[in-house]
């Protein structure tokens, strides 16, 4: 049983060390542009020290602001260093859709758009983990990079970081969305999948239409012995769950 946030886990704290959120832009040779993120340094920061970093992927009707208007990972995360219940990360919320016109407009499920959630596997570990690498003092090793997302997000996080294991030990879902790829696609080797992951987190909303996604990703992981954490919690496709999702998920993380 997992015990969800507690009050005033996402309230503005005053007198407190924060964070610092800025929006930084990057050459990708994949979709042939500058494309933007949005990259969290926790309190305290300093370029003397290495950080391990968590890459933040956000929803359907999102984009690399999304986390960062709904969802106050800057607050969240202020607060848990704050209560020494998380390792210092940094934290970063690209955009997902990587193509050209990368808004989050028109027809969402265009397949244009829906394929272009995919294509961002490619810009990710081709582009802006180098970026991050080369601008900023981030750890360089598998241990040290975590990804995890809501809802399409969640998706890409199991497609992207079970397929990318020697890039990703940890790995979240949160609310995984039909995007997601068959279990036994993604983890075709459960012996392999065990070895590497530090964490594999799967969660969902008990009121959310697409929890059968999750609980297929669970099942499965469970009758080939990957070990995972499977988190049912109350709510539906929404904010609260994914608020909740990230204090959680965010205080298991390289340890
Ligand atoms: C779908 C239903 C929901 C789908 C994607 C979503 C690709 C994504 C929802 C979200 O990101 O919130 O059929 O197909």
């Amino acid at each position: 049983m997992i015990a969800s946030a507690s009050a005033g886990f996402d309230q503005y704290r005053d007198n407190i060390t924060r964070g610092v959120v800025e929006t930084i832009e990057y050459d990708s040779k994949t979709v042939g542009n500058v494309r933007k993120a949005m990259v969290y340094t926790p309190p305290g920061f300093s370029s003397e020290l290495t950080y391990p970093v968590l890459y933040l992927l956000h929803g359907i009707g999102g984009d690399e602001k999304e986390w960062h208007t709904y969802g106050s990972p800057a607050i969240i995360l202020d607060n848990l260093y704050t209560d020494h219940l998380i390792q210092p990360m940094i934290v970063v919320c690209p955009n997902g859709r990587a193509m050209s016109n990368d808004l989050a407009e028109g027809d969402l499920f265009d397949p244009e758009k829906i394929r272009a959630f995919e294509q961002f596997e490619s810009d990710l570990i081709q582009d802006l983990i180098p970026y991050m690498e080369s601008r900023y003092p981030v750890a360089q090793t598998r241990d040290k990079r975590a990804i995890a997302g809501l809802s399409m997000g969640g998706g890409q996080s199991l497609n992207i970081g079970l397929r990318n294991l020697d890039h990703f030990a940890w790995v979240g879902a949160f609310s995984a969305a039909p995007n997601t790829k068959a279990p036994e696609v993604l983890v075709p080797d459960p012996a392999t999948a065990t070895s590497l992951l530090s964490l594999l987190w799967v969660s969902c909303g008990d009121q959310d239409n697409l929890i059968q996604i999750s609980i297929d990703v669970h099942e499965y992981m469970k009758q080939h012995g990957v070990p995972h954490i499977w988190y049912e919690e109350s709510g539906g496709h929404d904010w609260p769950v994914w608020k909740n999702d990230l204090y959680l998920f965010s205080q298991r993380l390289f340890r």
